[in-house]
């Protein structure tokens, strides 16, 4: 069985690739694309009618939302340890984290990317361009105070909340006026030290 995974560069569909790469399963890519000026195929909007990306197909079903397909990839997945199991104590953390991601920290960028999405009028985007620059700042604190002086964020366990955390930083654009990593060391500990793995050296390089 080959996954396939819908797929733009830059985008949050990079992570999933990035996880299809650590579990070593076959995959294909459909390119597509993530510019807002231009239309998403018809078969990808069947699948997800937000015209987001990641969506992940396999035999004959397919599912969208990041955290869910990372989720679902490593329990399906659970030979290469790169999740908490259901009864590990670090399951809890391992959850919310990822949730805490998608929800509030990928919410952030979304202000600030797509500011038409949160503003009633033309001439209220920018405002709330500016508060999803501060949310950024907001919420990349609570992830740098909950990994604290930790190797990885469940502590010395490697797992897939480290690649989506890489993932996120590489989304933050100083000029937009977001915040560098220098600002978080901990996590700018943890995206440097993911930065070097084979699986993200052969995504990211291309
Ligand atoms: N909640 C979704 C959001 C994914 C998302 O924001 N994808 C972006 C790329 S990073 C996208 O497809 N943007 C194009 C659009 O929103 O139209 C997830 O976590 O999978």
């Amino acid at each position: 069985m080959t996954y396939k995974l819908y797929y733009a560069q830059g985008s949050a569909a990079m992570g999933v690739r990035v996880l299809l790469e650590e579990i070593g399963a076959p995959y294909e890519l459909i390119e597509t694309t993530i510019d807002m000026d231009k239309p998403r195929p018809e078969e990808q909007l069947a699948l997800n009618p937000n015209g987001w990306i990641p969506v992940l197909i396999w035999d004959n079903q397919a599912m969208y939302e990041c955290a869910a397909i990372t989720v679902f990839l490593c329990d399906r997945h659970s030979e290469v340890n790169l999740a908490p199991g259901t009864h590990d104590p670090a399951r809890g953390l391992f959850l919310q984290t990822l949730v805490y991601f998608s929800s509030s920290v990928q919410n952030a960028f979304q202000l600030s990317y797509y500011p038409d999405r949160f503003a009633d009028t033309p001439a209220d985007e920018p405002s709330a361009q500016a508060r999803g620059v501060r949310r950024l700042r907001e919420t990349w604190k609570v992830i740098d105070d909950q990994i604290g002086q930790n190797r990885w964020v469940l502590g010395d366990q490697f797992s897939a909340a480290d690649i989506y955390l890489f993932m996120l930083t590489t989304w933050l654009d100083q000029s937009l006026g977001h915040p560098s990593t220098d600002e978080f060391p901990n996590v700018d500990r943890i995206a440097h030290a993911v930065m070097k793995r084979p699986s993200v050296q052969k995504v990211y390089r291309e």
